[in-house]
């Protein structure tokens, strides 16, 4: 496994005296800006070596405005829903490549870089239902199973997809314990290592990735924990897993309780992680302010200030590749359905508002790309 040249307590001295000091001004005297006089996110994130974008889903690719924010700001993309096996296989002999398609077509068109997310979601909440009723007898039988799916759709869209988000939530968030699904009743485990070998084989270019959704939150221990182990195992097993997607949604607790035990917790699990040898991915960040006041001021800033804090520390890691988005704008985010507000108010969860102006979470994540670490390997 090749390890970044710098290691995150390198990187946090790096910071703040020359070379990213340096970079910083170049950065700001010579980088294209748009419009409004900002520098896109992109242009910030390259100037570090690394990439930043967002989900897309198949409706927003006919909302101008929308892909006016993604053309500006976005290098990446990655499907929100249309690459699920529950969109494009719904029943077993239906296969509906219509909507992935649509966005691997915009990601062409418009040069973006295409994320895969994902091959294998391992929960059977978000498995097609005709998926979790199969009985398998032998572990032959589930392998055809997989890999006719995961052979199809990593050629389909092979050498596209730099990355796959492999494997979602394979981890209880509660227990910390592999997930069971019909496959794991006869392969147990071994169906990770199956599904990374079959990607391995058919999408050789990309990075395979584990993606999941623990977090610095203190109800997330035994999720860390679970995570931690888990990708202990793969790599004991010589599962050719490269990174880990932390997808940075904080549900529970809100951005406000970022606390600074929960922020030694934090890092204490994105050290554990990289120690592995194994990159890190902010694959699907947004904020949650379900519990939070109902005062817009005080909630984006914040939200803001939250997103500042987030991404010092998660910058600070040399093995971070890439920043994903999930979704740029307020009132399509998917959060608006999740957990709502009692007062039934609009949350506030993405960089933009819902009209498609730019917030303050967006100039704190710009600050926090402005002084981050160079990264003296550029993107992979
Ligand atoms: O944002 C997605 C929402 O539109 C879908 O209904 C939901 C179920 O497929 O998935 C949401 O995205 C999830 C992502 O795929 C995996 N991590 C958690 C995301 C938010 O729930």
């Amino acid at each position: 496994m090749m390890r970044s040249v710098l290691s995150r307590r390198d990187c946090l001295g790096y910071a703040i005296g020359g070379v990213g000091a340096a970079t910083l001004a170049s950065c700001q005297t010579s980088a294209p800006k748009d419009d409004r006089g900002d520098i896109p996110l992109k242009v910030l994130a390259e100037a570090k070596g690394l990439r930043f974008g967002t989900a897309v889903n198949q409706s927003q690719l006919s909302d101008e405005k929308y892909v006016e924010i993604v053309r500006r700001e976005c290098g990446s993309i990655v499907a929100e829903n249309e690459h699920k096996r529950y969109t494009i296989n719904p029943a077993p002999d239906v296969w509906n490549y219509g909507p992935g398609d649509a966005i691997a077509s915009f990601a062409k068109d418009n040069d973006l870089h295409l994320r895969g997310h994902t091959l294998l979601w391992h929960k059977a909440e978000w498995s097609p239902k005709w998926v979790n009723e199969l009985e398998f007898k032998t572990t032959a039988e589930a392998e055809a199973q997989l890999r006719n799916y995961v052979t199809k759709l990593a050629q389909r869209y092979n050498p596209q997809v730099y990355a796959w988000d492999l494997v979602n939530e394979a981890i209880d968030d509660q227990t910390g314990a592999f997930r069971e699904t019909s496959f794991s009743a006869v392969m147990g485990e071994n169906i990770i290592d199956y599904c990374f070998q079959l990607a391995q084989e058919h999408a050789p270019d990309a990075r395979l990735v584990y993606n999941d959704y623990m977090s610095w939150e203190g109800v997330s221990a035994a999720h860390r924990n679970g995570v931690l182990r888990f990708l202990e195992r793969l790599l004991k097993r010589g599962v050719p897993v490269q990174g880990l997607g932390i997808q940075s949604h904080s549900n529970a607790e809100m951005p406000d309780e970022f606390t600074r035990v929960k922020r030694k917790d934090w890092i204490k699990f994105c050290d554990e992680v990289v120690d592995l040898g194994l990159e890190i991915y902010v694959t699907e960040f947004d904020v949650n302010d379900t519990r939070m006041t109902k005062d817009i001021a005080y909630r984006d800033q914040a939200m803001a200030s939250y997103t500042k804090d987030y991404f010092d520390i998660m910058l600070s890691y040399s093995e971070l590749k890439e920043i994903l988005i999930w979704g740029m704008v307020d009132d399509q985010n998917w959060l608006q359905g999740f957990m709502p507000r009692t007062d039934g108010i609009a949350k506030r969860p993405t960089l933009y508002d819902e009209n498609y102006k730019p917030k303050a979470m967006r100039q704190a994540l710009a600050n926090s790309l402005q002084h981050a670490p160079q990264r003296e390997q550029g993107f992979f």
